[in-house]
């Protein structure tokens, strides 16, 4: 190529630069500029309406929330878009130059071997540093049989990710575009795809299987002498809690009768209604088996509770309940944790409204001496104020016998 070429050839490089580089690297340089100071902004306005209640600890994490990675991917695209264009650059003077250009077929090879070791790296470290954050340590008599069950899908589903994606992309580094070879054409191999639907389904039964026989022990349905019966109902935006009184029994609801006073709708016909308790905090006695029963007043709430591994949705006119033994009391996981403040926490898990996640509640898990004193000290749910509404203010006995019928006559 002679001089004058080669000179023509910057000339067009520059014009190049000149009408769309330059233009287009304006363009996105401030589009970065805006994007970088509205961030920042998030988060000083962040920082500044939310100064009073947050710690010094919390401050620092702020700066990894949403928007730092959001830039952070931002950036990185910058950064892979400006390298493409300096190799489009170099490849089109090399070209203009008549030497031969940029093998695009091994760059591609080499960025996809790079992304299959810093994928496969980025995987592991999101394991092994929030692994750990993904479930508590179970504190129920069945969690250890869900974490079975989650641990070997994690497992199982691992193996295939890794396979799968050393395949995929080292197919493509090792076999990468080259004038040395022609591609073989395989269209079709019988035993191949034997083995790949075969060993997905044989694994997939297993899993199924093995779901099916958990979910089986998980649920039991038996009743039992012992069960420490509880009400559980979700309204917007609550959870309310009734305990059962002296009796050990829970009187019945019904919703037609819900109203102010009233919130539940408890039926004070029934004489096992008459001693129920309401309390605000959930405490269960340890090793004791609990049934909850839940009951939704408006739309579906989800009953969820992590560090016990229960979950059930809570649905309007259709009662559901739920038996588990709580293992750990709440004393005993502080120590574990390490954390003086930890409690166990009753969240509702289905996204039921503008205040949902107001539908939060303290669980305290605790010994039985200590259940019977907490117990002995909640108010009963049929207080002064419903008495005199239901004109049961002489009401004094929650024995049968001593509880005349025609006053109860209001809840009709
Ligand atoms: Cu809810």
């Amino acid at each position: 190529m002679g001089f004058k070429q080669l000179i023509n050839g910057i000339g067009l490089l520059n014009t190049f630069k000149n009408k769309h580089l330059v233009k287009n690297s304006k363009k996105l340089s401030s589009f970065f500029a805006v994007l970088m100071l509205s961030g920042t902004s998030l988060v000083m306005a962040q920082s500044v309406s939310t100064a009073d209640s947050i710690t010094a600890a919390e401050k620092s994490t702020m700066w990894t929330g949403v928007a730092y990675y959001v830039l952070l991917f931002l950036v990185a695209c910058f950064c892979v878009a400006i390298l493409g264009k300096i190799l489009k650059v170099y490849d089109l003077s090399l070209k203009m130059q008549g030497k031969k250009g940029l093998n695009w077929n091994n760059i591609m090879g080499i960025t996809c071997a790079i992304f299959l070791v810093a994928g496969l790296y980025g995987a592991y470290w999101s394991l092994t540093v929030q692994g750990s954050m993904s479930l508590p340590e179970a504190a129920s008599a069945h969690g250890g049989a869900i974490d079975d069950m989650f641990n070997l899908t994690t497992v199982l589903t691992l193996i295939v990710f890794v396979i799968t994606q050393v395949a995929l992309f080292g197919f493509l580094f090792l076999y990468r575009g080259s004038d040395k070879r022609k591609a073989y054409f395989y269209p079709h191999n019988n035993t191949i795809e034997k083995i790949w639907t075969v060993v997905p389904a044989i694994v997939l039964t297993m899993l199924v299987v093995f779901g099916f026989f958990t979910w089986q022990k998980v649920m039991d349905t038996t009743p039992g002498k012992n069960d420490l019966n509880i009400d559980v109902t979700g309204h917007q935006f609550a959870w309310e809690l009734r305990y059962p009184g002296r009796d050990g029994k829970l009187g019945a609801v019904n919703f037609t009768l819900a109203n102010g006073s009233n919130v539940l709708g408890i039926d004070f016909r029934d004489r096992y209604s008459l001693d129920d308790l309401r309390a605000d905090t959930l405490v269960l006695p340890v090793n004791h088996s609990i049934r909850i029963n839940l009951h939704a007043q408006d739309v579906i709430h989800s009953f969820y509770l992590p560090h016990f591994r229960v979950q059930l949705n809570a649905v309007p006119g259709l009662p559901t309940f739920f038996k588990f033994v709580p293992t750990i009391t709440t004393a005993e996981m502080r120590m574990k944790t390490d954390n003086p403040k930890f409690e166990y926490l009753l969240y509702c898990n289905k996204i039921c409204g503008a205040a949902h996640y107001n539908m939060q509640k303290v669980i305290r898990v605790v010994s039985e001496p200590e259940y019977q004193d907490w117990i002995a000290r909640q108010k009963p749910y049929l207080n002064d104020q419903l008495k005199k509404e239901l004109k049961l203010a002489e009401v004094k006995s929650t024995d049968p016998k001593k509880t005349p019928s025609n006053r109860l006559a209001l809840n009709n």
